[in-house]
């Protein structure tokens, strides 16, 4: 039992194949750089800043680290909570491995990180583990009532000081708003969709196609 323990990953997730990362990187990259530029953002620049008449350059504002992944579950080397269950449960053993498609279906931005939404399908949620949302409950009141993968997302990049794990919450944060039926600001069509803002700094960009990408179910150890 021991041995299996120190196997334990440092979490489960869907890796983005080599090839497709960058095209990720720079569609996410482009949205970025077009959002620093629009009125609209300006005119809420104090939520990056702290103060209105600072300027922020978002591409250097968020760093990037690590693979392009999905987080499917935070393992910790066995030490989070469910870990070792999750790690035992017979899909996790089934499609180790195995390659799959991601849908991205939205892009967002807060103050904090930007990231992509990840829309999972019937057979994904198999490895979705089904406390993921309610985890986030001390943060996001909201996030346990909220469907089963809301959670699902890529870290695309981080401000300084914060850690990646704050991609997912954000998410869950805008996803909660929208259901409790706040609609947003409609702020404008972009090529690649169209852009709300939420307030506190939160942007989402609903992509009109979404995008797809290979992506392998593994684990990360370091
Ligand atoms: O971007 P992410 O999903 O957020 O990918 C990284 C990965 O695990 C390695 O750090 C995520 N992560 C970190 N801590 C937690 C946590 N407590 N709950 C859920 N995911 C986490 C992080």
């Amino acid at each position: 039992v021991q041995l299996e323990e120190t196997f334990i990953p440092s979490y489960f997730g869907w890796f983005l194949f080599a090839s497709v990362q960058e095209k990720v990187k720079c569609t996410s990259m482009e949205f970025v750089k077009t959002l620093d530029t629009l009125d609209a953002f300006k005119k809420h620049l104090s939520d990056f800043t702290g103060k209105a008449e600072k300027e922020v350059d978002l591409e250097q504002y968020f760093e990037a680290k690590g693979p392009l992944h999905c987080t499917t579950k935070f393992c910790d080397y066995g030490k989070a909570e469910g870990a070792k269950d999750y790690a035992l449960t017979p899909a996790v053993k089934d499609f180790y491995g195995s390659t799959t498609e991601l849908s991205l279906t939205a892009l967002f931005v807060t103050p904090r990180t930007v990231g992509a939404r990840v829309s999972l399908t019937e057979e994904q949620l198999l490895l979705w583990p089904t406390d993921a949302e309610k985890e986030a409950e001390s943060v996001v009141p909201a996030a346990a009532s909220l469907p089963l993968g809301s959670r699902a997302h890529i870290t695309l990049g981080c401000a300084e000081g914060v850690k990646a794990v704050q991609t997912g919450l954000d998410l869950l944060e805008i996803l909660a708003l929208q259901k409790e039926g706040q609609q947003g600001e409609p702020v404008e069509e972009m090529e690649l969709g169209s852009l709300t803002y939420y307030g506190e700094g939160r942007w989402l960009l609903s992509l009109r196609e979404p995008i797809c990408t290979a992506a392998c179910f593994s684990s990360y150890y370091k």
